[in-house]
């Protein structure tokens, strides 16, 4: 073997070592509030940095198209039989790289090009793949929207009836990107059924609190149920599908070959040992606290005198209205990245600003949870963000708030071990 083998990334490429020891630092030392992110486990990051990425392994297991197989074989097969414990679904597909080509799957497994998706629009909390214009879903099928209503800002589900009763839609998406919510799974089931409808439920934001049983489930109510494994669910980043058993072979067949050739089988391996961390007590526990975190986050912001869409969360996530106290989510998002406080700018339904704009910012406190930050934590950070935004153009503002960041995080280690590793490898 050659000396290039056994080299450390430090010595191969310190380029890039050093671009991990700067990011593993910026994780570290701000407050991660992206409703769609979260920390893996040092576990999930062994299994992803593992040698089964060398494998091949197109097909299922016990029918690849390649030798070899046995051990990522048996990886898949815990994969799937730990999601079918989760979420007690009759099918799952683990193979999916992304929530993207999840989705994909399942319009290429029962549409037609053309056919017609009554799905929730993007400008109000919906998702790109659930049929935006420059979107492959949008490019490739026809889209009917619903959305919220102006007066609660939750899902009009009678116009949803409505619409799926006038369009006849071959398939009725439901699942957000940006709401906080309760989604009512069981309604829109039945609805898809009235109408002659198949459903889907992409449970990407929510998946962590309905595998804990904190949020209802819709497998009972729909035909597939997409998700990434990344944001609440605390795993690599990846997607999953689940399905009822008459849709199996169809689903399969559209995520390999259809969409993708070889899975990804450290990604696979990472997807087993995140959903055996969703099978301990302390994943429960876990998600019960990131709902309390918001909720309080929620609260102590609405106190401060910005608004929060439909008036609170249930889940993990809020949109929180910032032009009201005259600044737009952009100008938000840049005041508070300088302050140390990651968040996006996200549209608000019904918004009067261009999206790039936009008069929101997502939070969210999954990420922030998994560092071990409860409610006392939450209301101080809340105090932070308004501080920041108050003064949002003040750079030395946002460096007094950036001071009280650093010790907080300090309170509050992330990934330790790397940072201590890294920080000897770069000197
Ligand atoms: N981009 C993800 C999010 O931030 O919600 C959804 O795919």
């Amino acid at each position: 073997m050659t000396s290039l083998m056994n080299r450390s990334l430090a010595q191969v490429d310190p380029d890039i070592a050093a671009i991990i020891a700067k990011e593993e630092r910026r994780l570290a030392y701000n407050l991660e509030m992206i409703a769609s992110e979260n920390f893996v486990s040092e576990a999930v990051l062994e299994a992803m940095g593992s040698v089964l990425t060398n494998k091949y392994a197109e097909g299922y297991p016990g029918k690849r198209y390649y030798g070899g197989c046995e051990f990522v074989d048996a990886a898949e097969e815990l994969a799937r039989a730990r999601a079918r414990a989760i979420f007690a679904c009759e099918h799952v597909n683990v193979q999916p790289h992304s929530g993207s080509q999840a989705n994909m799957a399942v319009y290429l497994s029962v549409l037609n090009y053309g056919d017609t998706i009554l799905g929730m629009n993007l400008a109000h909390g919906g998702h790109l793949t659930h049929g935006h214009p420059l979107n492959f879903s949008g490019r490739s099928y026809k889209i009917v929207p619903y959305g919220v209503t102006q007066e609660t800002e939750t899902i009009d589900y009678e116009e949803l009836e409505r619409l799926a009763h006038e369009h006849k839609p071959k398939l009725i998406l439901c699942g957000a990107s940006a709401y906080s919510r309760v989604i009512d799974f069981e309604r829109i089931g039945r609805v898809a059924r009235d109408v002659g409808a198949l459903s889907m439920a992409d449970i990407a934001h929510i998946a962590g609190l309905v595998a804990a049983g904190l949020h209802p489930s819709p497998i009972p109510h729909m035909d597939f149920v997409t998700t990434t494994t990344h944001k609440t669910l605390r795993g690599p980043r990846a997607g999953m599908v689940m399905c009822r058993e008459q849709f199996a072979k169809d689903l399969d067949r559209a995520v390999f070959p259809t969409v993708q050739g070889g899975p990804l089988m450290h990604a696979v391996a990472a997807k087993a040992v995140c959903f055996k961390e969703a099978l301990e007590p302390e994943f429960k526990t876990y998600q019960e606290q990131v709902i309390r975190n918001a909720r309080v986050l929620a609260l102590e912001l609405s106190n401060a005198g910005f608004r929060i869409i439909s008036g609170g969360t249930d889940n993990h996530v809020m949109l929180v209205d910032v032009f009201v106290r005259g600044l737009t989510g952009t100008q938000a998002e840049k005041a508070l990245e300088r302050a140390g406080v990651t968040v996006n700018k996200n549209a608000i339904p019904f918004d009067t600003q261009p999206p790039m704009k936009a008069s929101g910012v997502r939070i969210g406190s999954p990420a922030l949870t998994t560092r071990g930050m409860k409610e006392p934590e939450m209301k101080v950070i809340a105090g932070l963000i308004s501080e920041t935004l108050a003064d949002f153009e003040n750079e030395s503002a946002a460096k007094s708030v950036r001071e009280r960041v650093n010790r907080l995080c300090e309170s509050f280690p992330m990934y330790e071990g790397r940072l201590v590793r890294s920080s000897a490898q770069t000197k």
